[in-house]
């Protein structure tokens, strides 16, 4: 069921409308400039399928976008992650793996529903989820604290927020969904009181940092990829907030004790290791921050995409 190996969608993304801070919408570039793609294609071996544009789907932006139940830009990220799902889907639908440069962690809507789609059309599967991230970005409309859609995407992606109207993600079909069960987190350790409710009542499989001091992270990543089952056909959304500040000081909502850059990189080579890769974000990535530290960030979700998709140490 395996994509074409070697054949590599690439969709970048400049969004910053899922939470306040402009900058994220600089990332996909940021990465790019520093090689990303060129030591994909001449180290890894991959054919980059890239359209050498970073969207800011200024086309399809509603022009005035009040808040509604809650949610900030609502219309905004809706129509946004429309368009990507559509795109994310051109690229699955043909076989290939896909990437997705943010932009912030709301753009995984699009993404996640464009492979979740795909994949039952091509190959009658539901695809798993493993989300690495400091937060869990589950809160509903109704549970978020700040009504920033960063902090939503897995609620709407699993059903657990619901909308009708077509313009504020009632485009969101069944076939885009993905299963409760299938949706595994790594690395949490901020995560609100409505959310931590919302894991307990659902048995989501979450592997929070004290899980990673207690087992070391190669027996979390075992759990995790346990937890999938073999040939699960897997959708990595990394959110480079996920590593301790130290190696990703350049993002929008730094939490201390996280995982180290080696961490990082060693579950994308698990996850690669796993030949069941068929799509990764990598997100909130904002250059804009941190004078003195954005090129450490930038290197940090560059390594973690190589080591994803078979970079090796040796
Ligand atoms: N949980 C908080 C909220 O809902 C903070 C979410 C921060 N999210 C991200 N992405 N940076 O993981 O607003
Ligand atoms: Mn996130
Ligand atoms: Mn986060
Ligand atoms: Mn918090």
């Amino acid at each position: 069921f395996l994509p074409q190996r070697d054949q590599l969608g690439v969709v970048a993304v400049g969004f910053s409308g899922g939470q306040p801070r402009p900058g994220t919408d600089a990332a996909p570039m940021a990465l790019i400039e520093s090689g990303l793609l060129d030591q994909v294609r001449d180290e890894l071996g991959y054919q980059v399928h890239y359209d050498n544009k970073v969207h800011d789907y200024s086309d399809v932006r509603p022009a005035s976008d009040p808040v509604y139940r809650n949610m900030k830009r609502p219309a905004t990220v809706s129509a946004v992650t429309e368009a990507l799902q559509k795109q994310v889907y051109e690229h699955a639908k043909e076989g290939r793996c896909v990437l997705t440069l943010g932009g912030d962690h709301s753009i995984a809507i699009g993404s996640i529903a464009g492979t979740a789609k795909a994949t039952r059309e091509r190959l009658g599967r539901e695809i798993a989820v493993i989300w690495v991230d400091a937060h869990a970005d589950i809160n509903t409309p109704e549970t978020s604290d700040s009504g920033n859609i960063h902090g939503m995407p897995a609620a709407f992606l699993t059903g657990l927020a619901r909308e009708d109207r077509k313009d504020v993600f009632g485009w969101i079909t069944d076939d885009m969904r993905i299963n409760l069960k299938k949706l595994v987190y790594i690395g949490l350790r901020d995560v609100d009181r409505g959310e931590k409710q919302i894991l307990r009542e659902h048995g989501i499989k979450a592997f929070s940092m004290h899980d990673v001091d207690r087992y070391g992270i190669g027996k979390v990543v075992e759990m995790a990829l346990g937890h999938i089952g073999n040939d699960t056909p897997i959708h990595l959304s990394f959110d480079v907030d996920a590593l301790d500040p130290m190696w990703a000081p350049s993002t929008g909502t730094p939490v201390r004790g996280g995982l180290t850059l080696r961490e990082g990189d060693f579950i994308a080579e698990c996850v690669h290791e796993t030949g069941s890769l068929i799509a990764m974000d990598m997100v909130e990535v904002n250059p804009s921050l941190e004078s003195q530290g954005a090129s450490e960030t930038i290197r940090a979700g560059c390594s973690i995409v190589r080591c994803a998709l078979g970079d090796t140490l040796l």
